[in-house]
C-alpha cells in the first residue's frame, strides 16, 4: 500500500450540508458525539495500511487543520512510514482560477503535488460518507484486472438509485455503460441483472441497479492522462471523467462493495444517520477492535450524569446532564444540558471549549445565556450547532410541521422538517420555534 496515494475530495460549495458548514469546512463537521466527518476515510486509510492522505477543500478552516494535526501526527506521521495527512485548499495561482470547480477540477489542480510523492495509484475519497471499509482487497481488485480505473460498485434499488451514478457492466465486471443520476426512462434503461455481481436472485430483484460510491482507484498515469490530455474542461468525475474515459475505452471496471456505506452529505441524511447509530444494534458502530474510526486525543474528563431519565442515546466526552429526559439524542462533547431539559430525536454537537464561570454566571452578568441547553427547555428533531446558547424554558419543537424556512438572522433554519441552530447562535430564554 506504500504505493497509494489517497486524495479525499473534502467538500465543494458545501450548500448540501448548509448551515453545518457555514463557518467551517465540510469534513469538520462534528459526527458520532466524539468524531469528524474526517476521521471515517482517514481511519479507513489507517486502517488500510495507506499513510499518506491529502484532504481537499474550498476552504481551509482552522478547526480541520487543528484537528488532522493533533489526531493523526502520531498515528501516521512518523518518520519511518512516511506518512501524512494533510489538507490542501483551493488556492489561486498564475494559471488557475480561485475556486476548485469540481471533484475532477480540485484533483487537477493538485496534480503536481501529487505526483511528486512518487505513487503508482490515486485513492479518491470522499469527505461525507459513513461506512467501514478496508481499502486494500479493492486496490488488489484494480491490479489484479489491470485497470486504469475501478470504481467502487453496491447494489442499490429503486429508490435511491435515482441519487447515484450507475452503471452497467460485462461479466468481466468492465464498466460498459456509466450514467450520472439519471431520472424517469433514462433511470430504468440503467437497470440490470446484479447477480453478475454475485447477490442471490431475490436479492438481485430487490437491487437492480449498480451504484458508484463516488470512490475510485486510478493509476496515477491513467489519471494525468484524463485530466490533462484527454479532457482538459472537464471538471467532475461522475459526470463527465468516468463516463468519458469509459468510452473513450480505457479499462473502466467495478469492484464490488456489498456492506453499510451512506451518503451523509445532506443535512436530512446525516440527521438520520447519526441517530441510527444510537440503535441497540447500529448498522454502524464507531466501534471495531480490528478497524477502530480514530479521532483526537482531547483529554476531557469523563461526563457526568446526574439525575437524568435517559433512553437510547450516546453520550460524548466532558459532558454535564443535570435532571433531564432523553429520548434518542447524541449528546457532542462538552456538552452543557440543564435541569428539566426534554430532548428527543436530537443532535446536541457540543461545544470547543469551556467557558470560564466569570464568562457566564447570570449573578454577575444578568441576561447572559451560557453555552449549552437551558433549564426547561423542550428540543425535538433538531441538530444544535457547537457552542450555541439556548436559553431557559424555550420549545424547539417546530408544532408547526414546517419543511424549510430560512431564520438565519435568528439563528436557525429548518431544512426538511429538521430544525438546525447555527453554530455560536443565541437562542434567547422562552423562544418557541
Ligand atoms: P455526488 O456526491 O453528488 O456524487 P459530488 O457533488 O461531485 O458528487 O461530490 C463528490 C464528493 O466530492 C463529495 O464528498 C463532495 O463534498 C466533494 N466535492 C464536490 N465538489 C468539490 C470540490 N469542488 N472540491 C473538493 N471536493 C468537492 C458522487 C458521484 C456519483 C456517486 C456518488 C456517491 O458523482 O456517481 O454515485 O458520489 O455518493
Ligand atoms: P475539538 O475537536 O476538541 O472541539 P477544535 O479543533 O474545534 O477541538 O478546537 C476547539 C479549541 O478551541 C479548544 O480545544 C480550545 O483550545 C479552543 N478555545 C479555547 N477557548 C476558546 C474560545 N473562547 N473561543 C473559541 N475557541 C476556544
Amino acid at each position: 500500500m506504500d504505493n497509494v496515494l489517497s486524495i479525499i475530495l473534502g467538500g465543494g460549495a458545501g450548500t448540501r450540508l448548509y448551515p453545518l458548514t457555514k463557518k467551517r469546512a465540510k469534513p469538520a463537521v462534528p459526527l458520532g458525539a466524539n468524531y469528524r466527518l474526517i476521521d471515517i476515510p482517514v481511519s479507513n486509510c489507517i486502517n488500510s495500511d495507506i499513510n499518506k492522505v491529502y484532504c481537499l477543500t474550498q476552504f481551509n478552516s482552522a478547526s480541520l487543520n487543528r484537528h488532522l494535526s493533533q489526531a493523526y501526527n502520531t498515528n501516521i506521521g512518523t518518520y519511518t512510514r512516511q506518512g501524512f495527512v494533510e489538507v490542501l485548499a483551493a488556492q489561486q495561482s498564475p494559471i488557475n482560477k480561485a475556486w476548485f470547480q469540481g471533484t475532477a477540477d480540485a484533483v487537477r489542480q493538485y496534480l503536481w503535488l501529487f505526483a511528486e510523492s512518487g505513487c503508482e495509484e490515486y485513492l479518491i475519497l470522499s469527505g461525507d460518507h459513513l461506512y467501514r471499509m478496508d481499502y486494500r482487497p479493492f486496490i488488489r481488485d484494480h491490479r489484479a484486472k489491470n485497470a486504469d480505473i475501478t470504481v467502487a460498485a453496491l447494489p442499490t434499488d429503486e429508490k435511491r438509485a435515482s441519487s447515484f451514478g450507475l452503471m452497467k457492466i460485462n461479466e468481466h465486471a468492465t464498466i460498459i455503460e456509466f450514467s450520472e443520476k439519471p431520472k424517469g426512462d433514462a433511470l430504468k434503461a440503467m437497470q440490470c441483472d446484479t447477480t453478475i455481481l454475485g447477490l442471490d436472485a431475490e436479492r438481485a430483484k430487490e437491487m437492480p441497479y449498480i451504484a458508484s460510491m463516488g470512490i475510485y482507484v486510478f493509476n496515477a498515469k491513467a489519471m494525468e492522462q484524463v485530466l490533462q490530455d484527454d479532457f482538459p474542461e472537464a471538471n467532475d468525475f461522475g459526470g463527465e471523467i468516468i463516463p468519458m474515459a469509459a468510452q473513450k475505452g480505457m479499462k473502466v471496471v467495478a469492484h464490488l462493495y456489498d456492506g453499510y456505506w451512506e451518503d451523509i452529505g445532506t443535512v436530512d441524511a446525516f440527521f438520520h444517520a447519526n441517530l441510527e447509530c444510537n440503535d441497540p444494534n447500529p448498522k454502524f458502530s464507531f466501534y471495531d477492535r480490528n478497524a477502530p474510526i480514530y479521532t483526537q486525543s482531547r483529554f476531557l474528563p469523563p461526563s457526568k450524569v446526574q439525575d437524568c431519565e435517559i433512553e437510547r442515546s450516546t453520550i460524548g466526552d466532558g459532558c454535564t446532564i443535570k435532571q433531564a429526559k432523553l429520548k434518542n439524542v447524541m449528546v457532542g462533547l462538552r456538552s452543557t444540558v440543564n435541569e428539566g431539559c426534554d430532548l428527543e430525536d436530537t443532535l446536541v454537537m457540543g461545544a470547543d471549549y469551556y467557558e470560564s464561570l466569570e464568562e457566564c454566571d447570570p449573578a454577575s452578568l444578568p441576561g447572559c445565556t451560557p453555552i449549552g441547553i437551558g433549564a426547561g427547555t423542550k428540543i425535538r428533531k433538531a441538530i444544535i450547532d457547537k457552542n450555541a446558547r439556548i436559553g431557559e424554558n424555550c420549545q424547539i419543537l417546530n408544532e408547526a410541521g414546517v419543511m424549510d424556512k430560512d431564520c438565519e438572522s435568528e439563528g436557525y433554519i429548518i431544512r426538511d422538517g429538521i430544525i438546525v441552530v447555527i453554530k455560536d447562535a443565541v437562542i434567547k430564554a422562552g423562544t418557541v420555534i
